[in-house]
């Protein structure tokens, strides 16, 4: 046995050897929780993704089927879900949802359990699979695929009756998450008919159900457990809009609780980010006297929507041949061009920044130059954690032309690192120090597209009024919006 002096002396000289002159980086703050999974995060970065609305709705001009369609209406001869996907794809969408059942009862799917399924439609002779086309359309494109599973089903006579009824929708539940591969999203909707008989399901199972078959699904309803619904179908949430919200005061297919969804709750103890589902036309699924909303309508809900730190879906409604009308497409495509057009260009690259302070000062990697870069998430700017600072803020000074003629811009965007937790709870934007915007919540990305149409000046300071911890910044953007013309006059404030 070597003596305890020997040891340390020999641990010493080795260590002399080996020491290197690399600074150690200040760690980071400490998270807020609750925080995101991984599979919430992966999902927020989509910021916009598609549902299709197909079934034999579709060729009975309806909205709510009666669950007593003949299956032999269901004929969509020119079914091309790679057109689908296609469709989406060219939007910018990463996560395509199909209703495998809506309220009709009626199947996309071959399901052993019920004869009410394209198994006996005319539609390639009863050996067709709507959501096999679907989820291999979308493989091929690379992009991941959801479903939709109507609870409420006005077909089945099980319905009404809990264990049966329970029972089968577990068994279809495990045909659709044990037969197609990888699912996203699953999509629990908590609507149902005033009239429609009483019924008790078993979420508890169900939601078991589907982690035990799917590794990295979310799973939707009105009350998560992922992800939540934003309490209204106009595609818009609350201009507060917190991801956190306490879970035991939600519930599902209740409508006294559409206001606590649409804001979220800053005390919230569950991370539970909402969805915005809206369509494209007026109804959920193709009629022939419908057409899609006008481009600046989407933009609308763009901005009342990822500008709100939710997820937009996009409702787009296939047609009774099996494809999604060219209006429709031709609409996508100029949604998809006015966003990039709008976002592609950030104004603030070019420019200084600074911010009022930074953890562990000049080099430790929280400087303020970090919300310039590509990543959204993970690498960001963060104060100084320190009681005395009265106030944090984030300046972005133009250079060259900007600094003498003004960076002239219409939209402002700011994102957190939501992977730390969502923090901020007020804040405001100057311009040559006159305030042209003032919010509340931030989360992913928050953005405040001014009602005083374009701004032009040398200096913008975002200030962070109210905050639940440090403020973390993780991108910051300065951009013109040509499709916005707002009815206030424009400012300079040179
Ligand atoms: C609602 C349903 O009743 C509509 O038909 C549609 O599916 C929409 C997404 O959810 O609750």
């Amino acid at each position: 046995m070597w003596p305890l002096w020997i040891l340390t002396t020999l641990c010493l000289l080795s260590n002399n050897f080996v020491v290197s002159t690399r600074e150690l980086l200040p760690t980071p703050p400490l998270p807020l929780l609750p925080l995101p999974s991984f599979s919430q995060l992966k999902w927020q970065q989509r910021e916009i993704i598609m549902f299709f609305h197909f079934g034999v709705n579709t060729f009975t001009d309806s909205e709510w089927g009666t669950g007593h369609e003949n299956p032999a209406i269901f004929d969509p001869v020119g079914l091309d879900a790679n057109q689908w996907v296609r469709t989406a794809v060219d939007a910018g969408v990463s996560l395509v949802i199909l209703t495998a059942k809506h309220h009709d009862g009626f199947c996309l799917w071959p399901s052993k359990y019920t004869r009410h399924s394209v198994s006996t439609s005319p539609w390639k002779n009863g050996t067709g699979d709507v959501v096999q086309e679907f989820v291999t359309a979308a493989k091929a494109a690379g992009i991941d695929a959801g479903l939709y599973l109507s609870p409420w089903d006005r077909h089945d006579r099980r319905y009404g009756r809990d264990l049966p009824y329970n029972e089968y929708y577990l068994a279809q539940l495990q045909e659709l998450l044990k037969n197609y591969g990888s699912i996203r999203e699953i999509w629990f909707d908590g609507a149902k008919g005033s009239n429609a008989p009483n019924m008790s399901y078993y979420f508890t199972d169900w939601f078991a159900m589907v982690k035990a078959l799917q590794a990295s699904i979310n799973i939707f309803s009105d009350a998560g457990p992922d992800v939540r619904w934003v309490g209204g179908e106009t595609g818009s949430a609350g201009s507060t809009c917190w991801s956190t919200i306490n879970r035991t005061s939600l519930s599902i297919g209740s409508a006294t609780i559409v206001d606590y969804l649409n804001t979220g709750d800053p005390k919230g103890t569950d991370w539970l980010p909402p969805e915005c589902d809206v369509s494209i036309r007026a109804g959920w699924f193709w009629h022939k006297s419908q057409s899609p909303k006008k481009l600046s309508e989407l933009l609308e809900i763009y901005y009342s929507s990822v500008g709100r730190n939710c997820l937009l879906l996009l409702n787009v409604p296939p047609n009774s041949t099996g494809l999604i009308s060219e209006t429709d497409v031709h609409r996508l495509r100029e949604f998809r061009s006015a966003i990039d057009t709008i976002f592609s260009t950030n104004l603030a690259e070019k420019c200084f920044i600074k911010a009022s302070s930074q953890r562990g000062g000049k080099g430790g990697g929280f400087g303020p130059e970090n919300v310039l870069d590509g990543d959204h998430l993970w690498t960001y700017w963060a104060p100084r954690d320190d009681e005395n600072l009265e106030e944090h803020w984030i300046e972005i000074r133009g250079f060259g032309t900007e600094a003498g003629e003004g960076l002239k811009f219409n939209v402002i965007r700011i994102q957190e690192a939501i992977g730390l937790g969502q923090r901020i709870k007020r804040h405001e934007i100057y311009v040559n120090g006159k305030c042209v915007a003032k919010g509340t919540t931030v989360g992913y990305k928050r953005l405040h597209r001014l009602e005083g149409g374009m701004v032009q000046g040398q200096v913008v300071r975002i200030r962070v009024r109210e905050s639940k911890g440090v403020p973390l910044i993780s991108s910051i953007g300065l951009h013109f919006d040509p499709f916005w013309h707002p009815k206030l006059k424009g400012q300079q404030l040179t």
